[in-house]
């Protein structure tokens, strides 16, 4: 039974961002003051994600656990930027700075990425921001068509899931789908040996972060600065300066992200809107056809909105309000021959939990006939149960050292089809930075799991595969849209409509100084610069699928039983379920293994 001091220390480790050895939290926990300790730890550490025993012995004879007593110790200060509270201030910064920042490298970068991008994506589809908004542009009522009441529900029950398709969206790839025993015929198949996938958006080699407060400036500005160009189709957008001195009466219209939502006294909406210039209150009366679409918004997402300024010009009176979203018009790309991927994710070897024979049956299967045509696997984070990932994790752990838990995993991996295209992000279980965006495992870790000639990236990514593209998030944010938002529009049993939810804000994380942590750089990596084909995240360990505007969103459940803590909290896991994606039609066969 770990003692109430470990656990204590655990937890000032966990939220200063840090996973640690086991030997570590047991001679830092007798060091004394829990916070006092996770700190020294934290400085020992610095870059490196998991506390050693040897960052623990350095920490206790450094200064601030009494070692030299010249230093000054600075407890307060968060050693990870994400520690830090509130949103920073947009317009906060001069203008000079958010110029040079709009011209550096990162960006130069992105549009490199942007421009090799993939020969099936490349061509064929419109993506650009001005083709997007020339698209919603169309709509006759924006403010009713910018929710997504043409997203049917069709699956209620895991027995009988449809894939979803909007009214008036295309048919194709709305077969239904069913949960299917795999066959145990046990004969092998022939090579597979599928093209390399193609991977954009990863921050892995490229963070320029070094977690300086002030740097989440530049982050929100080039946040602001891709998803206004999705709006500025739709909105002729003036800025919050602009606006405050424009006479009262005026037609107005702005792009901003929201830094505030309240309501009045008379049960009205007062949205805040900030750009680099200011804020401006926008208010949304509670009669209006898009008044409920309030219910949805999250703090720091881009919204456009379009009204009349109040006499005074102090308020604007909303008429519509856009989100980036996804345009329905969106048709995705298909692989040119029948190719198969499965899609899974928290797999949390070194758990107790973990769900050794519904895995080993998985990974059998992969090997008979009837999976010939699964030549992709994509992981999409928390491989291992990690270490001090939460309170009281350690009474479950199976394997307690995090790399002895990656050895494992790369044992349970070693099952899996030689010949398979692996690819694989991390989750907030990995031992890797937790702040989003998270660079690909390291190389150390990368030996480990050296069996497999897999790919790493980092979370997230977009991976392109037999022309196809796939952004794969692990999906932390997902906590946060189902706690926000109304049950109807997330909830952990729908998984894939708190996805939706991403999509339509074209953010993966779009809520800052919550439950999410963020790293600041200076790009903003977990906007959603390019609609994907497919999105594919897990980590809320629930099975779930639908289309969003032809878009496939998979949420793919796990390989852990339930734990005590979701015992306590009532979470019942899809556990042993793996989505089977058809790359050439983007149908889906879940196959169930338990
Ligand atoms: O988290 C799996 C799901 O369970 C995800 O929705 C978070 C939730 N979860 C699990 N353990 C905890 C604790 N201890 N506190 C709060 N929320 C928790 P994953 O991180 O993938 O294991
Ligand atoms: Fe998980
Ligand atoms: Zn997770």
């Amino acid at each position: 039974m770990p003692q109430e001091s470990h656990r204590r220390l655990v937890e000032a480790l966990t939220s200063r961002g840090y996973n640690a050895e086991r030997e570590a939290v047991t001679l830092l926990a007798d060091a004394g003051e829990p916070e006092l300790a996770a700190e020294a730890a934290a400085e020992a550490a610095g870059d490196a994600f998991v506390v050693t025993a040897a960052h623990a012995r350095e920490a206790l004879d450094g200064p601030l656990l009494g070692g030299d007593p010249e230093s000054e110790a600075t407890p307060d200060e968060p050693s990870h930027p994400e520690a830090a509270e509130g949103a920073p201030d947009l317009a906060a910064k001069a203008p000079t700075d958010m110029e040079a920042g709009n011209d550096s490298t990162p960006a130069d970068e992105l549009l490199t990425e942007e421009d090799e991008g993939s020969p099936a994506t490349g061509g064929g589809e419109d993506e650009g921001s001005s083709a997007l908004g020339a698209d919603d542009d169309e709509e006759s009522s924006p403010d009713a068509d910018s929710d997504d009441t043409n997203v049917s529900t069709g699956s209620e029950n895991r027995d009988n899931r449809q894939e979803e398709s909007g009214s008036g969206a295309e048919t194709k790839g709305s077969t239904g789908e069913d949960i299917v025993e795999p066959s145990t015929t046990a004969e092998a198949v022939g090579d597979r040996s599928p093209p390399a996938p193609e991977i954009r958006n990863d921050v892995t080699g490229r963070s320029t972060g070094t977690g300086e407060y002030e740097e989440f400036v530049g982050t929100f500005q080039d946040r602001y600065d891709r998803l206004a160009g999705l709006l500025r189709g739709r909105v002729n957008h003036r800025p919050a300066e602009a606006i405050q001195s424009m006479p009262g009466g005026s037609d107005a219209e702005m792009i901003g992200l929201v830094d505030d939502i309240r309501s009045t006294a008379s049960g009205h909406w007062i949205v805040e809107l900030e750009d680099t210039t200011g804020t401006f209150p926008c208010l949304i009366m509670k009669d209006r056809a898009f008044a409920p679409l309030v219910d949805d918004l999250l703090l720091d997402e881009c919204l456009a909105v379009q009204g009349t300024l109040a006499d005074d010009g102090g308020i604007m009176f909303v008429d519509s309000l856009h989100f980036p979203d996804v345009p329905r018009t969106h048709k995705p790309n298909t692989a040119d021959r029948h190719v198969q991927a499965a899609l899974i994710s928290d797999i949390h070897v070194g758990s107790q939990e973990f769900a050794q024979d519904a895995w080993d049956r998985f990974a059998e299967w992969l090997h008979t006939p009837e999976a010939e045509a699964v030549e992709y696997l994509l992981i999409g984070g928390d491989m291992v149960e990690g270490v001090g990932v939460y309170p009281d994790q350690d009474e479950e752990l199976d394997v307690v050292d995090i790399y002895d838990q990656y050895e494992t995993f790369a044992e349970e991996l070693k099952k899996v089809p030689g010949d398979m295209e692996i690819v694989m992000i991390p989750g907030n279980h990995d031992a890797v930075r937790l702040a989003e965006p998270q660079p690909a495992f390291t190389e150390e870790l990368r030996d480990i799991m050296s069996a497999h000639d897999a790919r790493f990236t980092g979370n997230p990514s977009t991976v392109t595969v037999e022309g196809v593209s796939v952004l794969m998030y692990h999906g932390v944010s997902l906590d946060e849209v189902i706690a926000e938002l109304p049950e109807e529009k997330a909830s952990y049993d729908d998984p894939h409509k708190a996805m939706y939810q991403l999509l339509k804000k074209r953010h993966v994380a779009p809520q800052y100084g919550g439950h999410t942590r963020v790293a600041p750089e200076e790009k903003d990596y977990l906007v959603i610069d390019e609609v994907p084909d497919v999105f594919h995240t897990g980590h809320v360990h629930k099975l779930g699928w639908g289309k969003y505007h032809n878009v496939l969103a998979v949420n793919s459940g796990c390989w852990q039983e339930q734990t005590d803590f979701q015992k306590s909290v009532n979470i019942d896991p899809d556990y042993g379920y793996a989505p089977i994606l058809d790359l050439d039609t983007l149908d889906m066969t879940v196959r169930k293994f338990v």
